[in-house]
């Protein structure tokens, strides 16, 4: 492993007024999104769609780093070239999504765990000479009736952190993404609870697996209320709450939190962002790493027909735009209708 490469990339991935695009949806996931517009999910479309997210103007103005599914990352673009080509001709790193998806956690089968350390030192292997230059593992943490079991929690945690040595080990930046979802109707608070309970107990862990972490990037969740509780999004609350527990829970050393959007809408999500950053002396750069809140709005435009590809592409770039602006504390709702 060399350390230095490992913290130059993981700097570039995080650099000043960028963000990461999450296209790394799964085979299941993807298909969900192109029913949503009556699109079949076969790999054309797929390709078609990732090409015209890739291909948007001035994409690399917002967007350091894009996570990819394997088949995308094997795969060639309308013309021919690969697509980690298309990307890297514009200065933008290629990853790759290296865990399995989740099941449910022996002995606590309510609650998911992540799959994929099978293998994964010879995966890892194979995408580092296939171009990739950093790895994705997103971690489960549900909340159910306003709870979370630690053990459930702690397993999670140390699956992340040897995914997070492994990847170290042949080269490859780990993203490390533990995400407590959205899902349930419990109250902020309760997902505070279990944020800092997961990010302290993936610390402990990324510690004890010797994981480098100038060589990482974290993706974590916000601190949200649940998705079926009434309570209403307030702005600052969400900054505050998340930041503080960062702030207790992450050490300086790690160069950037890149967080997921999980089910915000896109608003909401370029929103919230905007409040964290508005926050002076962060230790670490504050980025997004959206799957969702970036693509959303370009997937409906889009409606898998070529004459959409122009107006799609100049939705993502809106939103890239806009969570760009966030990122240094600058959004304003107005820019919105520009
Ligand atoms: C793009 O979605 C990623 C892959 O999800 P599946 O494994 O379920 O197919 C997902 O890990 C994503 O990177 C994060 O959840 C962030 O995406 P959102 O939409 O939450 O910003």
């Amino acid at each position: 492993m060399n350390n230095s490469s490992l913290e130059k990339i993981a700097k570039l991935m995080v650099a000043p007024s960028k963000g990461i695009l999450a296209a790394d949806e799964s085979t299941g996931t993807i298909k969900k999104r192109l029913d949503s517009i009556s699109v079949e999910s076969n790999e054309i479309n797929r390709r078609a769609y990732r090409e015209m997210l890739f291909t948007a103007p001035e994409i690399e103005k917002y967007i350091s780093a894009v996570i990819l599914f394997d088949e995308t990352l094997r795969q060639n673009s309308r013309s021919g070239k690969r697509l980690t080509e298309i990307l890297q001709e514009k200065h933008i790193i290629p990853g790759i999504k290296v865990d399995k998806g989740t099941w449910p956690c022996p002995g606590y089968n309510e609650y998911p765990i992540t799959q994929g350390l099978d293998q994964l030192k010879q995966r890892c292997d194979e995408y580092y000479e296939l171009g990739a230059k950093f790895t994705k593992w997103r971690a489960v943490i549900k909340i159910i009736n306003s709870f979370t079991p630690e053990e459930v929690i702690e397993a999670n945690a140390l699956t992340l952190a040897l995914y997070a040595s492994t990847a170290q080990e042949s080269g490859l930046v780990p993203i490390v993404e533990p995400e407590v979802l959205m899902d349930g109707n419990h109250e902020i608070d309760i997902c505070q609870k279990v944020t800092e309970t997961t990010l302290k107990l993936v610390f402990d862990k990324l510690n004890q697996f010797n994981v480098n972490l100038n060589g990482i990037v974290l993706k974590p969740n916000m601190v949200l209320s649940g998705s079926d509780s009434n309570q209403e999004i307030d702005h600052s609350e969400v900054a505050d709450k998340t930041l503080n527990i960062l702030k207790g829970c992450v050490p300086k050393s790690v160069p950037g939190i890149a967080f997921l959007s999980g089910g915000q809408n896109e608003i909401e999500a370029t929103e919230n962002l905007n409040y964290i950053n508005q926050t002076d002396n962060l230790p670490w750069e504050v980025t997004f790493s959206y799957g969702r809140a970036l693509q959303q709005t370009a997937l409906y435009k889009w409606k898998g027909e070529e004459k959409n590809v122009s107006v799609s592409q100049k939705a993502f770039i809106h939103r890239a735009k806009m969570n760009s602006l966030a990122h240094d504390g600058k959004y304003k709702s107005n820019l919105e209708n520009q």
